[in-house]
């Protein structure tokens, strides 16, 4: 991995490589996943109220393996062959094990993440998460946990083909976010790659 491509965030390490994947690449994982993943769409209860998630997902893990968020266990199903590709090339690249992936589908701007660490239990205490976008750019928030009042959020702007890899601390000291976009009428996927360590389930994000 390019030095160069490195933030030093107060505190965490991530690093950005814009061009992981070449576009023609790129072009065809963002065709078969689109096409062959049973993409669901989940719900959550906030406050009381049933609420739809605002995007689609998908969740594939090394069996016997489960991950949960809001209560809810996403099911889990095993590797489609092109994912279990980008799984190997990305640990190749990243020297790191991973054992699970989150799929989630933007179908356009309409569609987010609300702010949130990836910091469930079951990911252990330092968790490392790489990130893949495909299709249509947009732009990914970072705000730190402990901020000052006026302190201003960081923005990356995840590209087609572009890896993105949170290292240490950034779970633990940062929040991060997929904001609406509006006017942009396209799909993006993205995957998030983690090592689930314990079989508990925990999380806040919606
Ligand atoms: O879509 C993204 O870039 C972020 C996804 C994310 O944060 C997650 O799946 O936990
Ligand atoms: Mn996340």
């Amino acid at each position: 991995m390019n030095a160069d491509n490195t933030l030093c965030l107060n505190p965490g390490t991530l690093w950005l490589d814009d061009t992981f994947l070449s576009q023609p690449e790129a072009n065809d994982y963002f065709e078969v996943l689109l096409n062959e993943i049973d993409w669901q769409q989940g719900s959550i209860i906030l406050f009381g109220k049933t609420r739809v998630i605002p995007r689609l997902q998908a969740f594939m893990a090394d069996p016997g393996l489960r991950y949960s968020y809001s209560g809810k266990t996403l099911s889990t199903n095993t590797w489609h062959p092109k994912v279990q590709e980008l799984a190997n090339r990305i640990e190749q690249y990243t020297g790191t094990r991973f054992n699970a992936v989150l799929l989630n589908l933007y179908r356009d701007g309409n569609d987010s993440m609300g702010w949130h660490s990836d910091d469930e239990p079951e990911l252990g205490d330092d968790p490392h998460i790489a990130s893949l976008s495909l299709g249509t750019a947009r732009t990914f928030m970072l705000r730190r946990k402990k901020r000052s009042k006026g302190e201003r959020s960081l923005q990356l702007d995840l590209n087609h083909g572009a890896l993105l890899y949170m290292g240490s601390g950034v779970q633990q000291h940062w929040q991060h976010s997929l904001p609406k976009a509006s006017h942009c009428p396209r799909a993006r996927i993205n995957l998030t790659f983690r090592q689930i360590i314990t079989g508990s389930d925990k999380s806040d994000y919606n």
